[in-house]
């Protein structure tokens, strides 16, 4: 029998956290998971993760579309594993604001005309407890943690520092100006202050201008290789600095068509540069080295 809990009031947590580089193991990102857990096990598996050493970086979107979305939400409890929040996450908490400064759930409402809902977050409904109304106390300790995740993290220092954003760091217009993208002392200038413009921090759940545009007006320098997901295609892919290794997870899971088999969850070995994606397909799995197109430690 399911009951319900009071939600937790999570205090304000820093939007950009850092995380020392890794010295004793292997910092593996991670593509959008959608609740495709079983991929992730398959894949650090193969790659013989380490909990004790190693560490796992999610470009965020643990949640919605897939079979085991509060799986990996759980993720978050795991002392190995980091992620920034994606627009799933996101919607998810704005869905719940009501209710998590009011403690209480009457009903789930206009279920079929609601963005966070349709878009794959219908699988809160089985967590929902109609009297007294709430969410079960899994579903509480899940939200809690994804209302702490910062937006951006900034991991390790010099010429082995990389970015993990969900979608992109780009500037408001791409065409105008010299510079496309925010550079790693805007990103250090933020953390200081712990604040992002919430202009800027839409585009960094939302954003996919980066993705989609051909010409560059320049080279950037200044940014280092950036982790993002988001938009995703069949394999990783480099824009100047972003890399996206969002490679549709959740589609693999689906099954409908022939084509579905070539995509699949991304796990990236940043020292190696090398990435291993696991589809439902064929149950095998793919890899490939990638060249970041500059010198790295
Ligand atoms: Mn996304």
């Amino acid at each position: 029998m399911k009951s319900a809990t009071r939600p937790q009031q999570m205090n304000t947590q820093s939007p950009i956290k850092k995380l020392p580089t890794n010295i004793t193991g292997k910092d593996y990102v991670v593509g959008d998971l959608h609740g495709c857990y079983e991929q992730l096990e398959r894949l650090l598996d193969h790659v013989r993760f380490d909990t004790t050493y190693d560490r796992l970086i999610s470009v965020g979107d643990l949640i919605d579309r897939g079979p085991e979305s509060l799986r990996c939400l759980n993720l978050l409890a795991k002392h190995w594993f980091h992620a920034v929040k994606g627009n799933h996450e996101s919607m998810m908490i704005e869905f719940f604001e009501p209710y998590l400064v009011n403690g209480y759930l009457e009903y789930l409402d206009e279920l079929y005309d609601n963005g966070f809902l349709e878009n794959g977050g219908d699988w809160i409904q089985s967590y929902f407890v109609p009297d007294p109304g709430g969410m079960t106390e899994e579903f509480n300790l899940g939200i809690a943690m994804a209302q702490a995740m910062p937006s951006i993290l900034i991991v390790g220092e010099g010429s082995s520092r990389f970015n993990v954003v969900h979608a992109e760091l780009a500037r408001s217009d791409l065409n105008s100006i010299f510079q496309p993208v925010w550079l790693d002392s805007d990103l250090d200038l933020w953390h200081t202050n712990q604040a992002i413009d919430p202009n800027t921090q839409e585009k960094l759940y939302w954003g996919r201008k980066l993705q989609r545009k051909k010409n560059f007006p320049a080279i950037e320098s200044g940014l280092s290789i950036t982790f993002c997901g988001h938009t995703f295609s069949e394999n990783p892919r480099q824009v100047l600095s972003h890399l996206c290794i969002d490679t549709g997870a959740f589609i693999s899971e689906r099954r409908q068509y022939v084509e579905d088999a070539a995509f699949g969850l991304t796990l990236f070995d940043v020292r190696e540069s090398r990435w291993f994606k696991a589809s439902t397909g064929p149950s095998k799995i793919i890899e490939s080295a990638h060249d970041y197109g500059v010198d790295r430690d």
